[in-house]
Order: structure tokens, then sequence, then C-alpha cells
């Protein structure tokens, strides 16, 4: 295989000759090339084979022990201008970054296959879509992209078709943490991943383009591409409104994506449409509209079993590759709280006594086929993208964030975003469980200055009049004991319902200072162990806190000096008076 557009021919040639492989494969998208691949890596040792009776088709990968998470430090964006990364992002030089990544990868693939992966994120037939080429010398990393992606010659022909495309340079090198950097130039549509096989570092359709360098690209088009899951929500009359929810890492995205309605919330039903990345436009009558860019999953596996989460845990019960899961000694992979079977290996390989920590990592992942989801949705795939109700942001804080609250308008909603703030958690390296600033869950993946970004968000309401209402939720918040107050999973969709009665203007709401909150009475609690008095500690505001954050939020806006939007500036201001 190879292409006739001649970009794409020199840019390969260049990189062999750069990377000097043993072999140049241009990925097809087969089926039959990812068995062939799965097949190689059992060989090499790469992938370890499950259980294959009770687990079909299901892998594990042990990861490099150092090499289990994102690295937001070593993480850049390269623009001509430093003001234009923003003091949200890392930034070097353009021209030192290509620099030094040029001596990472100078002959770096000797002895390995170079794989070429044409890839488009989004349905291939959707105006929305867009597509890269990944050049990596990891057929784990092929392999995630053949689930999570649209990989081989469909991707091809439409990267010939739009003659444009994002390219991305990957290689594990030697798995170095002290030689290891996810270089983005978004105005050259380039990014370059070097010294880490991981997930979000490596996968490099996912975080690197779809969000960080998509979120550049929106910005000049006139779109948004988000941190954010799709969900469709069908109430027991049949109607279904579509959300989309931005969570920070590890904070919910995959598991309200497939929420199942809890017993007695009869004749409600989710569909997913994506867990982690939405792509959003107005089409011609206003109307914002998302696509999911992926085609399968890459979740956090603990916590996932039949009461939190069944969709996902009925969707990798085959066909799934997990990353840095522990094993029983029938060979099944296990997990904390997986709710069944005992681990006697840990993720790292050695025997599992029980004394260093969890058996599987905190940050262990499964790959899998969006299709295998049972709860997917027939618009899923739908190029024209689903019609979006209500836009939520969410975070994970002990404290403050009530459980919903609505904004007041939409530049109202987007200082809630720029608001969010959330406890880090496992998907990065670094500490855990440290509240820091997560405007609109997109810290680690915002490819400009957040200060235009906000502007960008703003400039919605002069071209729309139909824009969804938007929300803010926190499912984490506990009591004096540390225990959560809310539980959380299956029992969101009594929030959503309110955030959805909201939309369809079927209920009031108390307004606050910080927005519009439910009156207890309209959040059904029916079947549900939450007293009423749980109930109010979990909608209470209280406004000495919220003083106190609002403060914060000031400071932390004016790092962005002069890029920060006046209107948001405003809108700060208009809530830090009503809190007096
Ligand atoms: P990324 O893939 O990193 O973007 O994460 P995500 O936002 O998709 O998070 P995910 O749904 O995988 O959930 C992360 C962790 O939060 C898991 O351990 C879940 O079990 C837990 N979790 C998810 N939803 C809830 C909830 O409603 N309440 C509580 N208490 N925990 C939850
Ligand atoms: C996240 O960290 O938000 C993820 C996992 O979804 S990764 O693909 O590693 O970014
Ligand atoms: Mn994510």
């Amino acid at each position: 295989m190879t292409t006739r557009l001649k970009a794409l021919r020199d840019w390969v040639a260049e990189v062999a000759e750069l990377t000097s492989p043993d072999r140049i494969h241009w990925c097809d998208g087969t089926e039959q090339e990812y068995r062939k691949l799965i097949d190689e890596m059992l060989d090499s040792g790469t992938l370890l084979e499950l259980n294959q009776q009770s687990y079909p088709g299901c892998y594990l990968h042990r990861s490099d022990p150092q090499d289990v998470a994102r690295v937001e430090h070593l993480t850049f964006v390269c623009t001509r201008d430093q003001e234009d990364a923003g003091p949200n992002n890392n930034w070097k030089a353009p021209a030192d970054a290509k620099e030094l990544m040029k001596s990472c990868f100078a002959g770096c693939m000797r002895g390995r296959t170079m794989y070429v992966i044409p890839y488009c994120m989004g349905p291939i037939d959707s105006p929305y879509a867009r597509c890269g080429v990944e050049i990596t010398d990891s057929a784990y990393v092929v392999a995630n992209m053949y689930l999570m992606t649209r990989i081989g010659k469909p991707a091809l022909k439409r990267i010939e078709k739009d003659k444009t495309f994002v390219k991305g340079l990957h290689s594990t090198g030697d798995l170095n943490p002290e030689r290891r950097y996810i270089v983005h130039l978004p105005e050259e549509l380039t990014i370059m991943s070097y010294g880490s096989g991981y997930g979000g570092n490596a996968l490099l359709g996912k975080k690197c383009h779809a969000l960080r360098i998509a979120s550049y690209q929106a910005r000049t088009e006139g779109w948004l591409a988000e941190h954010m899951l799709i969900v469709g929500v069908q109430s027991p009359a049949g109607d279904i409104r579509y959300l989309a929810c931005a969570f920070p890492s590890a904070c919910g995205k995959t598991n309200l994506a497939m929420l199942i309605a809890p017993e007695s919330q009869k004749g409600w039903k989710v569909w997913t449409l994506g867990d982690d990345i939405a792509w959003m436009h107005l089409d011609k009558d206003g109307q914002l509209r998302a696509i999911n860019p992926e085609a399968g999953y890459f979740g956090v596996v603990p916590g996932t079993n039949p009461h939190t989460n069944k969709n996902a845990y009925d969707t990798i019960q085959h066909d799934t590759i997990f990353t840095n899961v522990a094993v029983t000694a029938d060979n099944d992979p296990w997990w904390e709280e997986k709710g069944s079977g005992k681990p006697t290996v840990d993720w790292v390989g050695k025997p599992y006594d029980g004394k260093n920590g969890p058996a599987a990592h905190p940050n262990s992942r499964f790959t899998v086929a969006a299709r295998q989801n049972p709860a997917y949705s027939n618009l899923a795939e739908a190029p024209e993208g689903v019609p979006i109700s209500a836009v939520v942001f969410g975070g994970r804080r002990r404290e403050l964030a009530p459980l919903v609250y609505q904004a007041k308008d939409w530049a109202h909603g987007v200082l809630v975003g720029a608001s969010v703030a959330s406890e880090t958690t496992a998907a990065a390296t670094g500490k855990v469980g440290v509240v820091r600033r997560d405007p609109m869950a997109m810290k680690p993946f915002c490819g400009y200055n957040y200060g235009d970004y906000w502007a960008h968000w703003l400039s919605f309401a002069k071209r729309s009049n139909k824009l969804p209402k938007i929300f803010h939720v926190n499912w984490f918040r506990r009591d004096a004991n540390g225990k959560f107050l809310w539980p959380g999973y299956g029992e969101n969709l009594r929030v959503l319902r309110w955030i959805i009665d909201r939309c369809d203007n079927r209920v009031d709401a108390i307004e606050k200072p910080i927005g519009f909150l439910p009156k207890p009475s309209d959040i059904d609690l029916k079947g549900l162990d939450v007293s009423s008095a749980t109930l109010e500690q979990l909608l209470a505001v209280d406004p000495e806190q919220w003083r106190a954050e609002m403060k914060s939020i000031g400071e932390y806006f004016a790092e962005f000096g002069g890029r920060l939007p006046g209107e948001l500036t405003a809108e700060h201001q208009k809530v830090v008076r009503a809190l007096g």
C-alpha cells in the first residue's frame, strides 16, 4: 500500500530517513491485519493471552511500570508566539522543539517496523470528521488505534480527497522517563511523541489530535473540540434529549455515558454516543450538534462491575485489550471492585500478596470497540451528529459544589465551565486528590491560550439564540466522615432528569448567586436511600466557602492578563457582588 497524495508520501519518506526502520507497513485496517498484529505481539510477549474460554479475544498488556499515565509536565504546545499557548500550557519555541525531537527520533526505529496508520476521527462520511496519519513503531498502538478509531483504507481515501491531514509521529523509544516528550505544533498540524507507549501519550488520534490540535483548529473555524461524553437520555414516553458533559479525567464520563436506569426509574434508558470527546458545530439553524470523533473506548477499569456500570462490564467480556490489570489463577483479568474472582498476579506480573497496594494499577484501562456496547446509540455514527440540549460541567469536589445547578445564561455558563476545579486522579502522573483548576475539564488538553478559548466559547452567544442550557454537577461531595453523600452511577439519572426538566421548562428552580438550584422536591428520590436532610446537604451553597472560591477563581483568571475576555471578568464580578 502507498498513496497518491504526494505530501503524505514525502512525509513518510522523510520520517523513514530520520528513524531508519527495518520495515515500513501501511495499515489497511482489516481484521486480518489486526489478527496478525495480535499474533506477533503474543509471540514477542507484548501481549499475554487471557483465558480464551471466559474472555474470548481478550489480551493483557503490561506497560513499563514507569509509563502508566499521561505526562502533563512533559506535554508541550509549541506555537510561534508563547502567548498563544498561554499560561495553561508548557511551551517550547517550535524550532527548539523540532530540534529536540529530531535528536530523539534519529535512528530510533532501527530493527523495528514503522507502521503508517491513516485514521479518520469521526464517521468517514461526516462533514465534521477530520483525518490524520500516525507513524509509530508500536504494534500495541496500532492495535489500540484499530479498536478506537477508523483506520486504514477508508481513512486514506478520505485523506486523499481532503488533501490535508494531521501528522503524528510516535516512537516508544527506550521508555526513559527522562527522555519523554509529547510535543504539539498546532500551527503546523503536527504532533511528535517520544518515549511513552501509554494511552493519551501514544494514541495520537485521541488527546493529541482530537483535543489539542482540534481545539486550536476549532477556534479559527468556529466550532468546539471538547473533553465531553455524549449521551441520549430517553424518557418513558420515548423522547430523547442529548447531553454533552465535560468532567476531568477519571471523574465519571465513561460511567455516565453508559448509565443504566435503576429499578425505580422504569422506562428511562440512556444511549451512549461517546465517552470522552465531543466535536460540536452550530448547524444552519443555530442548533449545536455533536459527533464523537472516536470509535472505541479507552476506559478506566477499576470500579467497573455489574452494579456500577453493567454496560461497560458486559462490553469488556470479549475482544478487549486490557492494560495493567491483575490476573486470577484462572487467567481472567482482575481489578479492584470487580466484584468476583481473586488476583494472584498483580499488574507488574508479580505474585500478588496484598501488601503492595492495589493488584490492578488505578489507571489500568480497557480498549474496546464502541459497537460492543449494548447501549450504543443508533445515531452514534450519524454524519450530522446529534442536537445538544444541555452542556454539563462537573468535577470531583469533596465540598463546596452542590449536586447540580444551572447557569443563568450562556455567558454565566462559560464562567461556570471556566470555574471547574477538581481533585487530581491517577489518569496523569503526579499527586492524586489535590484540587486544581481544570476549566471545562480541558486543562491538560486545550491547545491554545485559555483566555482565547473562553472568548471563543463566549462568542457562540452572538451566533445562535438556540444554544444549549449549561449546568454543573458534582457526584463526589462527601460528609464529615469522608463518605460520598450521593450514591452516584445509575442514580445520576435522577439528576439528568432534573436537567432535562429544566431544558424543557417543566420545573422552576431556586435562584442563588451561583445559579439556579433545584427545589428539593424536584429531585426524584423514590426507591433511594437518601434522606431529605442529606439531599439538603447535597444542595447546600455555603456563602462563606463560595466567596473564598470566587476570590481564588479571580486570582486564577488574573494569570491570563490581557487575553482574559472582559465579559468573563464581568460575569465573575456579578457573582462576587451577588454573594455579598
Ligand atoms: P477518563 O477516561 O480518564 O477521561 O475518565 P472518565 O471521566 O471516563 O471516568 P470514569 O467513568 O472511567 O470513572 C472514573 C472513576 O470514577 C471510576 O473509578 C469510577 O468507578 C468512578 N465513578 C464514576 N462515576 C461515579 C459516581 O457517580 N460516583 C462515584 N462515587 N464514583 C464514580
Ligand atoms: C484521560 O486521561 O482523560 C483519558 C485517558 O481519557 S488518556 O487516553 O490516557 O488520555
Ligand atoms: Mn479522558
